[in-house]
């Protein structure tokens, strides 16, 4: 497919998916409001439609808890509750209480650079500060300045060989799955998407926080999922870095931004950076043991510009290795394509995302690879006008996998369509 025909393409794909405030991940799968894949929608929108980008992420806001957290699912009521599980019955209210790895600051600023509306940007501001102050101040579990996540969802990559050795530990109640029936699997193939075992264990991980009231005290004690996460932590020290322009751009002061970015980057490669493998593994808390499993998570950390150049050159050492397939005909795989349990199509357990591979291109373009920056871009572009914008892909043969006319793979090809 042409690039003008795959940037229609990706328009009708958002447009498809829009629903007057806020954007679907897919009408099929997902019919609420994600919080980090409408971060990245926005990004796309700020090419095709900048107003429609300031709106999805105001929907978005106007959800934030008192507390400052965004949460990861804004639940839409005027979509039955039987469409999607978990629910808005079983968080027991209008959003969940998880969160999502913050990509808002990011997006808001690439909003502003393409529409200058001050205004608007001094609306996001504070809500932005609160987001991060919530993260910092309440998610701190290990006291080691990285936040810790208490639900592989609040990772994004829900499925991810990073969480199996704390997952594990946990009983798996298959009692959770016959007083609540999965819905994705009747949706999307069972092959795609995590085990019962896996999911009754989410649910009973997501329940447990439910009824503390989604209260932070103590999580190191008293949570039985509490994992440091290298993409998290990443984006959040990128948002950081997008707070403190967006903060000078406003004339208020920045240099708290730029210094709470620095920290976590060397809390980041004190902790979750381990030199053998040459790349970032997830941790738990409050054992410190670190996941022995290499994902495309431990990569990710590539988008930050204040890495140390020895440490960026390792990730993309080991990104272009034949683990993760880098310079190859296909993207970055989101799991070590060598691993004994890599699976090509169980998302998040070896199938490629564009959203990683887009963050990995801005980390490569940032650390001046800029050659491998281009290879990879032509491959996002090559999969998607091949397959169309679908959810994830097949590793081995580029077929589309999971939801079709996902958004935020129609987003970030629009983003990188205008992006040469
Ligand atoms: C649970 C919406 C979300 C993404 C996640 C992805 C998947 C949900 C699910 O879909 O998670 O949050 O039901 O599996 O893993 O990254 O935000 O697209």
């Amino acid at each position: 497919m042409g690039r003008t025909a795959l940037r229609t393409l990706a328009e009708r794909v958002l447009d498809l998916n829009w629903t007057g405030d806020h954007t679907v991940p897919s009408r099929s799968l997902y019919p609420h409001q994600w919080s980090w894949d409408s971060a990245f929608v926005a990004i796309g929108l700020a090419h095709a439609a900048p107003d429609r980008a300031w709106r999805e992420l105001e929907s978005l806001f106007r959800a934030q808890w008192a507390d400052g957290r965004v949460p990861h699912i804004v639940f839409n009521p005027a979509v039955p509750e039987g469409d999607y599980f978990p629910g808005p019955a079983f968080w027991d209210g209008p959003t969940t209480g998880l969160v999502q790895p913050p990509v808002h600051a990011v997006a808001v600023r690439e909003i502003f650079r393409r529409t200058a509306d001050r205004e608007r940007l001094a609306w996001f501001y504070p809500r932005l500060c609160a987001q991060q102050a919530y993260l910092t101040t309440r998610r701190d579990a290990a006291g080691d300045g990285l936040v810790s996540i208490v639900h592989p969802w609040e990772s994004g990559l829900d499925n991810s060989p990073s969480w199996d050795e704390a997952l594990a530990r946990l009983p798996a109640d298959p009692e959770l799955l016959r007083v609540h029936r999965r819905r994705d699997i009747r949706v999307a193939a069972p092959a795609h998407r995590p085990t019962d075992a896996d999911y009754a264990r989410y649910l009973a991980i997501a329940g447990a926080y439910r009824d503390r009231g989604y209260h932070d005290d103590d999580l190191a004690g008293r949570h039985g999922f509490v994992m440091e996460c290298p993409s998290f932590n990443a984006l959040r020290a990128a948002a950081d870095i997008a707070l403190a322009e967006i903060a000078e751009e406003l004339g208020l002061p920045a240099a708290h931004h730029r210094e709470r970015a620095r920290a976590i980057v060397s809390a980041m490669v004190e902790h979750l950076f381990d030199p053998r493998t040459g790349m970032f593994h997830a941790r738990a808390v409050p054992s410190g043991e670190r996941a022995a499993a290499r994902c495309v998570n431990g990569l990710v950390p590539l988008v930050l510009p204040g890495l140390p150049e020895e440490i960026a050159a390792s990730l993309v050492e080991a990104a272009t290795s034949p683990r993760f397939g880098l310079g190859g005909a296909l993207p970055v795989t989101s799991y070590d394509r060598t691993a004994a349990d890599f699976d090509p199509v169980r998302y998040w357990r070896g199938p490629i995302w564009i959203n990683m591979n887009w963050l990995l291109h801005r980390g490569l373009l940032g650390h001046n690879h800029p050659a491998p920056a281009a290879l990879l871009r032509d491959r996002m572009l090559d999969l998607v006008g091949t397959g169309g914008c679908y959810e994830y892909y097949h590793p081995v043969t580029g077929a589309g996998l999971g939801a079709a006319e996902f958004s935020w793979t129609a987003a970030l090809t629009l983003d990188l369509l205008e992006n040469p």
